[in-house]
This record gives C-alpha cells, sequence and structure tokens, in this order.
C-alpha cells in the first residue's frame, strides 16, 4: 500500500474504531462483533509499524479503545478462557464420565464447588501482579487491572518470583458485603443490584477504582492457564502450588477415583449450599491428569474433560396463611401469596407468585394450605405443589370487584388476567405516579411510594400533569415537610421538564412499550408532534419494534384521556424533544460526499442524516472533504476522492457510523 493510500485508510480505520468503541463502552451498545474490531484494530496497527509518521497519539491503537473517561482497553486472552458444558442431573454427569472413559481409563476428578461470580485472568511477571482482565467471550475481555488490585485477597505479590503465571478464578460478591450493599443502596435510593453476581460484575467495571474497593469484593482462583518456571501433572498439585503461592484457591476442591465418588461429593456440596457465605451455582467436575486432559481435548466450545452440575431450584415446604390481592398500572389484579417465613437458597422467603387465577384454579391452591415453594436464583419464589389443604377450605377466587376502588373487574376474552377498567381506580392512578416518577421514567428524586400515595391521599394528585401543579403550601400540608423539604420536590419536578421524550414515553407507561422501546420511538420520531401523527403501520417500521408493541403505541395515543394529559404537560413546559438527535453531533464539523446508487437509502435520505448528525453533505469533491461514500456505479467522484487521497466509505461502513 503507498503512503497516500495508508494515509486514507488509517484515517478511516481511526474514526471507525473511535466509533465502534464509543459504542461499546460509553453507550453500552455494541455495533460490531469484538473479533471485527480486533481485525481493524490489527490492519491499522500494521499501517502504523509501517508508516510510523501515520501514528497519531490519540490512535485507538495507543489507547487500545480506552480513553481519559475511564473505558477499559480490550485484552486478548492467548489461552482462552473456556466456559463448561452443564450437567443437570446424576444421570449426566454418569454420561460425562462415560465419555471420558472411552478416552482414558481409570480417570480421577478432582470436584469443586460451582462460585457464582465472573470470571478474570490475572498475570504476573517475575512474581508481580501487572494485569488483569474479565473473561469477555472468552477470547477477548477487558482490562480491570486498577480495579482488580483492590480486591484484597488477590495477591499483588507471589511467594515466589515465578518468571510468568496467568491464572482463573472467579471474583464474587460475598452474601454479607451484598445484604450491607443493597441497605446502602436503598437509602440512596440507587437503582439495587438484583444479586450478588451482578453486583460483582457492576463492581469490577467502576470507572473509579475506589468504588470498587469500597464493594468488598473476594476472588477464589481454580486454574493455571498458562506457567513459565514451573512444571505441574495434575489439577489437585496445581490447585495445591497455587495455594502456597499466596492465592486464594476455590474451597474443599476434593480428589476422588472414581465417578461414584465425585457424585457423592457433588450431594455433600449441594447440601452445605444454604450455609456457604457465598452463592454457589453448581459443583464442577474435572479430569485431574494434565496428560489426560490433552488426549481429551475440547469441542468448539467447551473443554471434554470437565463438567458443570447445576443443583436444581431450592424447594422447601410452608404454610400459606393469606392470598394479597393489589392492582397494577394496567388495572391488573395480581395475587401474592403470603407465607410462613422459610430459608430458601440463602434468602428468608415469605411472599411468593400465584400469577393468575388460571394458576390458582389449576394447582387448587387455598388460604390455609400446607404447599411446596420453590426459590431459583434472581427468580421470583413459586408455589409448586399444595400438600394439604385445610379442613373445610374452599377453592380460592379472586375478588369479582376491585379491591382499591371496588369497581366490577372484567376479564377479557383469551386473556389471563382480570382487570379493573375504572379510569379512577386510585390503585392504578398511583401505580402510574409511581412508574412516571421512578428512574425509569422521569427521574423525580424524592417522589418514592410513600410521598405519591399521600398526595393522592390528599387529592392533590389525579394524574400525572397534577406534579407540575404543585405548590409549597399544598406539599407543606404533608406531615414532615418544610419549606426546605418542599423546596427539594419542586425542583425535582422542574428539572424532569427537560427529561426529553425518551424518558417522558417511558413514564408514560405505554403497555408492552418499556425504556428501550420508548429511546427507538423518541430517536425515529424526534418529536411528539411527529409520534402523534403517525400510523400504527408507520411504528411498526421501526427497527425492533413488533405489530403488537406498534397497535399499543397507537391505541394510546388515540385515547382522548392521552391527547389531554399530553397537552396538559406540554403547557406545563415538559419537553416533547428527543435529546437523542439534539446531541447526537457526531458528525460536527465533517462534509461527506454522495456519489453511485446507494442501496439501502436515497441520496436526499443519506443528506438529512448527515445534517441531523451536524455534518455537512457537499457534491463536490476537495481536499477538505472528510469521507466520500461511495455506492454501486460510482464515477468521477470517486476517482477524484482516491487521487485527493480522501477517505472512501462503501455503503455498509456509512451506515455503521450512523448507528
Ligand atoms: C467456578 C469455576 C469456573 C477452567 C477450565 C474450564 C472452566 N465458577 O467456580 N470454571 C472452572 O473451570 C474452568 N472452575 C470453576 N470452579
Amino acid at each position: 500500500m503507498d503512503f497516500e493510500k495508508a494515509k486514507a485508510r488509517a484515517q478511516q480505520l481511526r474514526s471507525l474504531l473511535n466509533y465502534y468503541s464509543r459504542k461499546y463502552y460509553a453507550d453500552d451498545d455494541p455495533v460490531v462483533e469484538d473479533r471485527e474490531y480486533d481485525m481493524l484494530q490489527r490492519e491499522l496497527l500494521q499501517i502504523e509499524q509501517t508508516y510510523p509518521e501515520l501514528q497519531t497519539p490519540d490512535s485507538p491503537t495507543v489507547r487500545i479503545g480506552g480513553s481519559a473517561d475511564g473505558m477499559f482497553a480490550p485484552v486478548v486472552h492467548p489461552v482462552r478462557m473456556e466456559s463448561l458444558q452443564d450437567a443437570f442431573s446424576e444421570e449426566e454427569l454418569f454420561d460425562f464420565a462415560r465419555r471420558v472413559g472411552e478416552t482414558v481409563s481409570d480417570a480421577q476428578f478432582v470436584v469443586e464447588p460451582k462460585i457464582d461470580g465472573l470470571s478474570v485472568s490475572l498475570e504476573y511477571e517475575n512474581g508481580v501482579f501487572v494485569r488483569g482482565s474479565t473473561r469477555g467471550d472468552g477470547d477477548t475481555g477487558e482490562d480491570v487491572t486498577a480495579n482488580l488490585r483492590t480486591v484484597r485477597s488477590i495477591p499483588l505479590e507471589l511467594s515466589e518470583p515465578l518468571p510468568f503465571i496467568e491464572v482463573r478464578g472467579e471474583v464474587y460478591m460475598p452474601k454479607r458485603a451484598f445484604a450491607e450493599l443493597l441497605e446502602q443502596q436503598e437509602l440512596n435510593g440507587d437503582k439495587p443490584f438484583k444479586n450478588p453476581r451482578n453486583a460483582a460484575a457492576g463492581s469490577l467495571r467502576q470507572k473509579n477504582p475506589q468504588i470498587t474497593a469500597r464493594r468488598k469484593l473476594d476472588i477464589f482462583v481454580f486454574n493455571i492457564q498458562r506457567i513459565v518456571g514451573k512444571e505441574l501433572h495434575t489439577h489437585k498439585q496445581s490447585l495445591d502450588y497455587l495455594k502456597t503461592l499466596g492465592f486464594r484457591t476455590v474451597p474443599e476442591y476434593t480428589l476422588v477415583s472414581s465417578i461414584e465418588k465425585a457424585v457423592e461429593q457433588v450431594r455433600n456440596i449441594g447440601q452445605k449450599r444454604g450455609t456457604l457465605s457465598y452463592d454457589i451455582d453448581g459443583a464442577v467436575l474435572k479430569v485431574n491428569d494434565f496428560a489426560a486432559r490433552t488426549r481429551l481435548g475440547s469441542t468448539a466450545k467447551f473443554p471434554k474433560w470437565a463438567v458443570a452440575f447445576k443443583y436444581p431450584p431450592e424447594e422447601k415446604q410452608t404454610k400459606l396463611v393469606d392470598i394479597e390481592v393489589a392492582v397494577g398500572r394496567t388495572g391488573v389484579l395480581t395475587p401474592t401469596a403470603i407465607l410462613e417465613p422459610v430459608l430458601l437458597a440463602g434468602t428468608s422467603v415469605g411472599r411468593a407468585t400465584l400469577h393468575n387465577q388460571d394458576f390458582i384454579t389449576e394447582k387448587d391452591i387455598r388460604l390455609g394450605d400446607t404447599v411446596t415453594v420453590r426459590k431459583a436464583g434472581d427468580i421470583i419464589p413459586e408455589v409448586v405443589t399444595v400438600h394439604a389443604h385445610e379442613e373445610n377450605s374452599v377453592p380460592y377466587l379472586l375478588p369479582t370487584h376491585c379491591p382499591s376502588c371496588g369497581a366490577p373487574v372484567l376479564r377479557e376474552e383469551g386473556e389471563a388476567a382480570v382487570r379493573c377498567v375504572n379510569p379512577e381506580c386510585p390503585a392504578q392512578l398511583l401505580r402510574n405516579l409511581i412508574h412516571f416518577c421512578s428512574r425509569g421514567g422521569m427521574d423525580m428524586e424524592g417522589f418514592g411510594d410513600s410521598v405519591l400515595e399521600r398526595l393522592v391521599e390528599k387529592g392533590l394528585l389525579h394524574t400525572a400533569a397534577d406534579l407540575y401543579r404543585l405548590d409549597a403550601q399544598s406539599i407543606m400540608t404533608m406531615e414532615g415537610f418544610r419549606e426546605k423539604s418542599a423546596a427539594n420536590l419542586l425542583a425535582a419536578v422542574e428539572q424532569s421538564k427537560s427529561a426529553g421524550l425518551e424518558r417522558l414515553l417511558s413514564a408514560l407507561g405505554i403497555r408492552h412499550v418499556g425504556e428501550k422501546g420508548a429511546k427507538l420511538l423518541a430517536a425515529h420520531f424526534g418529536n411528539m408532534d411527529a409520534l402523534l401523527c403517525a400510523t400504527a403501520e408507520e411504528i411498526a417500521c421501526i427497527e425492533g419494534f413488533g405489530g403488537i408493541m406498534a397497535q399499543s403505541v397507537f391505541d394510546f395515543f388515540s385515547l382522548p384521556q392521552t391527547a389531554d394529559l399530553i397537552a396538559q404537560l406540554r403547557d406545563s413546559g415538559v419537553s416533547m424533544q428527543s435529546t437523542q438527535i439534539v446531541q447526537d453531533k457526531r458528525f460536527q464539523g465533517m462534509t461527506f460526499v454522495l456519489t453511485g446508487t446507494l442501496e439501502t437509502m436515497t441520496r436526499t435520505e443519506a443528506s438529512e442524516t448527515i445534517e441531523r448528525f451536524g455534518g455537512k453533505a457537499s457534491s463536490s469533491v476537495s481536499k477538505k472533504t472528510t469521507y466520500v461514500v461511495a455506492g454501486s456505479e460510482a464515477g468521477s467522484k470517486l476517482q477524484k476522492a482516491q487521487t485527493l487521497g480522501v477517505p472512501v466509505l462503501t455503503e455498509q461502513e456509512f451506515l455503521a457510523l450512523c448507528q
């Protein structure tokens, strides 16, 4: 490649890589596979090595995907961080042993608990911790060295200055640390993590290592990925050695000489599960001998020498003492079983979902029943079976009238849900207001469940539009509110006015439309008026929107009370514009020239897109042109671009930049 061509390609690659990187790290919305990113990055690196004068200080090859705002650089794992094949029954463990037996006779196994955290790799040079990364997709992870340094059980220096070792382990959050974190998050009004694994993952991806340090993460190490300066022959030997180096190895690893003994150990670990101070989601069986592992090899996905047994969800018997019926945002009556509390999967369970009338009828669930409840991981506890009814009990039926407003309830044909259709039902109003003010909606700090409940009770709120009519005087009629706290609420109301169309659409709680759907709508239409004019068919054309979602949006905006609410919100100064479009000026300062026939869009559409992102579309190519976008049968403009060294994009590449 001559210098001019290399220069143009380098500029193009830099721009693409920076864009992909921004989508990946800043927006958490990857648009290309990691592999493709790596290939483009390697191509740029090669160009820069051939022509060092093309190296720029901000090249993605220097920053490797990161920037000063704390992104995490990709790390390619020279030894793949493989995942494990699952087994859901003891029978499947025997099948695994049988398969192993076809290649290796008298295999010994090591049994370990399977820690429910996230896998990381730790690299040490001359006994010093130099780099730590996440597993990612197994081939490429992220550099989280600074954050891993804060995990106290990760040795920063080993007991021997071994030339090189890379180990693999599981970072996790102990149950107690997770409980404390939840309390803290509740106090701060932060969105709580769902489980210790998510909390550990979120903590490791913190841009500020000081936050990670406060999260009390821990690690168990269970594998040597690469080692220089030491020979090991078995897994047991390597775990023992890791211990002497100062690592916290996976607990209770046990060497057994038969599959029967391995299964027994899997049961032992399972029995201890609830008493451990960390979450496990299974047990792992590994062939002990490394030479045997080499003979067994791997499939495209898993090593053939290991298997993960997944414990079934925990179940226990208890008594169903009551059934509580709540009225949701859309008027659906949702029954919840109130139980005598039992300890399940490490947490006390006192409530279980009963879904709907069909579920209750099918299982013949009655008040006072002795039931089996189950809890699996993140899943809401469920009633699995009924063991015994109380004497003289009768089948349970959901109320025929709304427990909140007393209006008769309806069950539409083909629907499992029973619904209160009274548009003025206070329970629905409250749920709608809670949703409107929530973090996923208008994010109005201070408007928690109980404040909203009191405002509704006082008759100060009848619709979301009333939030914008609140004044200090009326707020202070609520107990505990004075000038300062009332002013805080009013400030939150004021701030919400500029939340933008995407948040407003999410806050309105349109059926089938969550935060993601709201974003898509806002990005597509840009403002409320354009959306109000759209037909169901137009909405259905949005990528990521199905027919049901589109119809639901259309129906929602066809309701007279919606039109009324929107008008009132608009009059109060609530923004009806998407913030996405206003802010996204990714083509600022760039000039594009379109040439040839584009396949997926007209030239006018392409020009509009360029302008929407702050760029200029021009008809003639000059040295100042940033990009020429060449469709099929491009002619003289393409030639001129090549002569002047202006980077040329294919239609696909242009689309990637616009995504
Ligand atoms: C765990 C765990 C995960 C090493 C080779 C294949 C999978 N979560 O506790 N992975 C492995 O093994 C890797 N062992 C474990 N104990």
